[in-house]
């Protein structure tokens, strides 16, 4: 999430949503709104923070040289960002997450270097202008049987009540902007997509 994906204080979003379980962050400050320069790095470390006290990764949205600024546990990039390659050698053994959309993609980006696939998006979102056209779940089983090997995280319009079908097609996990961020009970949203994620494991 980013600063414009929330209702209250970002930092106070963060504590909640690592409250309620979840087990990695994203800070991807962009669009409308978006922080830019010593306030975009002043948030980016503020959250930063709060990972680090929870030990939580915190990773960067496209931008390598904040990830390195920070020393950030990695960074995520989409196809029309740095090439995946070239991130590989900036940040060494840092997490890289790579968005795929196809099996080519796929296999450059792990070839590339990529410790995780973001696939999307899954079910419609509000929250990325540019998105792709939506994929279902169908795309995470067809790299499955595609013997796509490396993590799988689904993202784009996941939900408590959707997050187990994402699971059951292959998703080793799940990525959520609104559904956590935008709602009222960051706290108990967090809660219902962890439990909707592991089923009755806590
Ligand atoms: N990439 C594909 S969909 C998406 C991104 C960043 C947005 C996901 O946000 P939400 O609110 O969980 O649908
Ligand atoms: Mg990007």
């Amino acid at each position: 999430m980013g600063s414009n994906n929330c209702k209250e204080d970002p930092v106070q979003v963060l504590e909640q949503a690592i409250v309620g379980g979840i087990t990695l962050f994203q800070f991807r400050e962009k669009g409308e709104g978006a922080l830019q320069g010593k306030n975009k790095l002043d948030l980016a470390k503020r959250l930063q923070h709060v990972c680090q006290q929870a030990g939580v990764p915190f990773i960067v949205n496209d931008d390598v040289e904040l990830a390195l600024t920070i020393d950030a546990d990695g960074v995520h990039v989409g196809q029309d960002d740095d090439a995946a390659k070239q991130v590989r050698k900036q940040i060494g053994d840092k997490i890289l997450g790579v968005s795929t959309h196809t099996l080519a993609e796929a296999h450059q980006a792990i070839k590339d270097g990529a410790d995780y696939l973001g696939l999307g998006p899954i079910y419609p979102t509000q929250s990325k202008d540019d998105a792709k056209e939506v994929q279902g779940v169908n795309l995470i089983r067809g790299f499955r049987e595609n013997h796509i090997m490396t993590p799988i995280v689904g993202i784009g319009g996941i939900t408590a009540d959707n997050a187990a079908d994402v699971i059951q097609a292959g998703a080793n996990g799940v990525s959520v902007i609104s559904a956590i961020a935008g709602v009222e009970d960051v706290k108990q949203a967090a809660r219902d997509l962890r439990h909707a994620v592991l089923g009755d494991k806590k």
